[in-house]
């Protein structure tokens, strides 16, 4: 039995998985904002976003419906195009596609006519049953980076993907799936940029010529349509900025977000939670958050609380706040099947649940027992289950942690028949953990008055960055592990998610001392800084290691909260222009080879001006390589000269971490957690360079949204070597600074000593 490609038309044959293409063009139209092209067997619409996005849908099903999860924007009106005999050409200025009519095939190009990016010449894009593939051409050296968490290197040649949210217990450093999917990815040839985002929340393939010759890859789904957004920048940057235009950018985080978070499965009670409070404090270890996994539930019931363990919550964290500590604690989509129970007797009143195609309600079992699933789709549900998190805010809980929401049901086989009111659930489980998230995130911020809610999610679909920071899930106390963290972080970076963060010290299994230590002096440059275990391994708290390793912990832990004045800058700049905290070297220096050599892939810029090599607890040196320009180790003040590999010492008390030279970086004195004020001091650390540089500061006051409405205080900051002189601009916006004076620390400089000012809100000319 076999079946033949045709190129003119798809044949009649009786093989189930008969191939289609999609056809010769037999009828263009033009629509309000969209291009129509039909042949015989599929309809394909295009749409211009921007002059460096463009839209293809390409679909069997002449659907009428057009919904994202993902995409926020719309197209622009007025597509204007040119056709000839055999082509179409959209021309946006910056980017040009060509539709070939027949057979109907797509290729973008730049303004100069060079070939971005476009369809295997073949077979372009092909059905086979319901499920859809677009083979694309691939060129030599072509390179393929992205997807968001997904393991393997950070150039994705040669490997092949699938996105199917999965509870991914125990995986390891080649597990495929994880927990989350982001279709996007950014490919690499000839000196030039694009981007691909196929937004199909349909279990989805990418295989970048892992299982077919040089000369072409190909991505698709199970289902739906070749929905995707052709990015046409020049500069990963820039296609990043285009994608999370797109799709969104974060709020600003909660400031206390951004310090150190000590987890763990679980502290039992109220009593053992406030003696690890009490124990940060006496130890003068920095930490903002807490947090409570599931035993701190009646029966794991979502919205209640142990009458036992957790007799006043009310009580427990006002002690805690007492202590500068916010609270989060983690909530479950599964409703337990308990009748008098407030959520599950709403929810069976108002159909909120997942049904079987009967409509009788799916039943799957996780913490509780047997429990039914809310339809996070429906607006209705989300809105009533953000309402709910009232059992949490009334006492005082300030983040929300969501689990198990790829969603895992025990067996992890929740059948395909299974509906969310509409949809069947492999249509859209991609997408579970988003709504879920923004179904918190939404109620929350209602329920918090005018505070940011701070919600943390383990399962995601592209667009999340709108509504929650995610962690990557459950990984092991390892080396290996350790460094996957950076590569999953910097990747999920590509994908517009910037406040990410990794369970520090892994989550099964028992690190040893030197893992920990070194895992520590890591999340310092984490976006998210979280340290948490497993039930039944060993204690991980900082003092947990002996006094020696406290000692280095603690050192950690302080430089974080030193950094926090950069950090809550670079959150900014992720705020505006979408450009993560962790970013891969191949952002910044995507045509250098070096950057993607398996030793180097995983070190990474921490906001503009800090790199980091990550090191295995076992190593105490390693190469690391240093891009072109100057550079500094940061704790040496040793100048480096880039442009090579080099090699660096990597003791358990010294991460090689290096600074740009030119850098600015905003610091302040250690305080033992964000509401603090300190010393009042900010201070300006900068390192010497040839060049001018400059460094956008922000501050606001990190718990409100005030700044929405002009209550932030943000100036530019900027470095003249041949002026020889820093200035300060005036300050934008009307918040008061927390800082009354400025140190100006020079490194690299000769003989120049600190030197302590006023900070004015006018411009201040620094001269050196
Ligand atoms: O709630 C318990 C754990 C949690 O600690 C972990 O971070 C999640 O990834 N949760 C998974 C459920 C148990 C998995 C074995």
């Amino acid at each position: 039995m076999c079946c033949f490609l045709q190129t003119n038309a798809s044949k009649a044959c009786s093989f189930i998985m008969q191939v289609e293409l999609s056809g010769n063009t037999q009828h263009i139209s033009q629509k309000e904002n969209h291009i129509i092209l039909k042949t015989p067997q599929a309809e394909a619409r295009v749409w211009v976003y921007s002059p460096t996005i463009i839209r293809v849908n390409i679909s069997k099903h002449f659907n009428t419906t057009d919904h994202s999860f993902a995409v926020i924007q719309s197209p622009e009106g007025n597509l204007r195009y040119d056709e000839s005999a055999d082509e179409l050409s959209i021309y946006t200025g910056e980017l040009e596609l060509r539709i070939t009519k027949a057979p109907l095939r797509f290729n973008f190009y730049t303004p100069d006519g060079i070939l971005l990016s476009g369809d295997d010449e073949r077979f372009g894009t092909v059905w086979q049953g319901e499920s859809v593939t677009n083979y694309r051409r691939m060129f030599k050296g072509e390179r393929f980076i992205g997807l968001g968490e997904k393991t393997g290197n950070l150039d994705r040649r040669g490997s092949s993907y699938i996105n199917w949210n999965t509870d991914a217990v125990d995986y390891h450093a080649k597990s495929d799936p994880l927990y989350k999917t982001f279709p996007f990815f950014v490919g690499l040839h000839s000196g030039l940029t694009y981007g691909f985002f196929l937004d199909n929340t349909h279990r989805s393939y990418f295989d970048f010529g892992a299982s077919t010759d040089h000369s072409m890859y190909w991505l698709g789904a199970d289902g739906g349509d070749m929905n995707y957004y052709f990015f046409g920048a020049q500069g990963v940057a820039e296609i990043i900025k285009d994608y999370t235009w797109l799709t969104g950018r974060m709020e600003m985080p909660p400031l206390w977000s951004l310090g150190y978070q000590q987890c763990r499965w679980s502290y039992m009670s109220a009593g053992e939670l406030l003696d690890i409070a009490r124990n940060f404090r006496k130890c003068n270890i920095p930490a903002d958050v807490l947090y409570c996994d599931i035993d701190y539930m009646d029966g794991y019931k979502i919205f209640t609380w142990d009458k036992k363990t957790f007799p006043d919550p009310k009580g427990l964290i006002d002690e805690l706040k007492a202590m500068g500590f916010r609270l989060v604690t983690i909530v479950d989509p599964g409703i337990k099947i308990e009748e008098g129970y407030k959520q599950y007797d709403e929810g069976v009143a108002n159909d909120y649940f997942a049904t079987y195609p009967n409509g009788e309600k799916y039943i799957g079992e996780v913490w509780p027992g047997r429990c039914h699933f809310p339809n996070f789709y429906d607006a209705k549900v989300r809105d009533w289950w953000g309402k709910s998190f009232s059992a949490l805010t009334e006492p005082g809980v300030a983040g929300f942690w969501n689990d198990m929401n790829e969603p895992a049901a025990w067996g992890q086989n929740i059948p395909n028949m299974v509906k969310f009111g509409e949809h069947y659930m492999p249509e859209v489980r991609n997408a579970y953990g988003m709504q879920m998230s923004r179904g918190t995130y939404k109620g929350t911020k209602h329920l918090l008055q005018g505070q940011r809610p701070f919600v943390l999610t383990r399962a995601a679909y592209a667009g999340i960055q709108r509504y929650s920071a995610v962690w990557t899930g459950d990984n092991t106390a390892n080396d290996a592990h350790m460094l996957l963290g950076c590569r999953l972080v910097n990747s999920l970076g590509i994908t517009g998610v910037a406040f990410t963060g990794v369970d520090i010290g892994g989550f099964s299994g028992n690190p040893t001392p030197e893992l920990m230590v070194r895992w520590n002096s890591l999340g310092v440059y984490t976006p998210m800084f979280r340290n948490h275990a497993m039930i039944d391994t060993a204690m991980r708290e900082p003092w947990r290691w002996g006094k020696q390793n406290e000692k280095i912990i603690k050192k950690d832990i302080e430089q974080r909260y030193k950094l926090l004045p950069y950090i809550y800058s670079s959150f900014y700049q992720s705020h505006q222009t979408g450009l993560p905290i962790n970013r891969t070297l191949a952002i910044q220096y995507p045509f250098d080879e070096i950057v993607y050599e398996h030793i180097y892939q995983n070190q990474f810029m921490f906001g503009d001006n800090i790199l980091v090599a990550p090191v295995a607890s076992t190593e105490r040196a390693i190469k690391v390589y240093m891009p072109p320009g100057e550079w500094y180790r940061l704790s040496t003040d040793k100048k480096i000269n880039g442009g090579k590999e080099v090699k660096a010492e990597a003791l358990l008390t010294d991460l090689p971490v290096f600074v740009k030279a030119g850098a600015i970086i905003p610091m302040q004195s250690v305080v033992q957690n964000t509401n603090e004020t300190g010393d009042g001091v900010l201070q300006l650390h900068i390192w010497n360079g040839k060049q001018a540089t400059s460094f956008t500061y922000y501050e606001d006051d990190g718990v409100s949204y005030d700044y929405e409405q002009g209550s932030y205080y943000k100036r530019e900051i900027s470095f003249d070597p041949r002026k020889k002189q820093v200035v300060l601009s005036v300050v934008e916006g009307r918040f008061e600074s927390r800082f009354s004076k400025v140190r100006f620390v020079w490194h690299g400089f000769e003989k120049m000593k600190d030197k302590v000012v006023e900070l004015l809100r006018d411009e201040m000319v620094i001269a050196f």
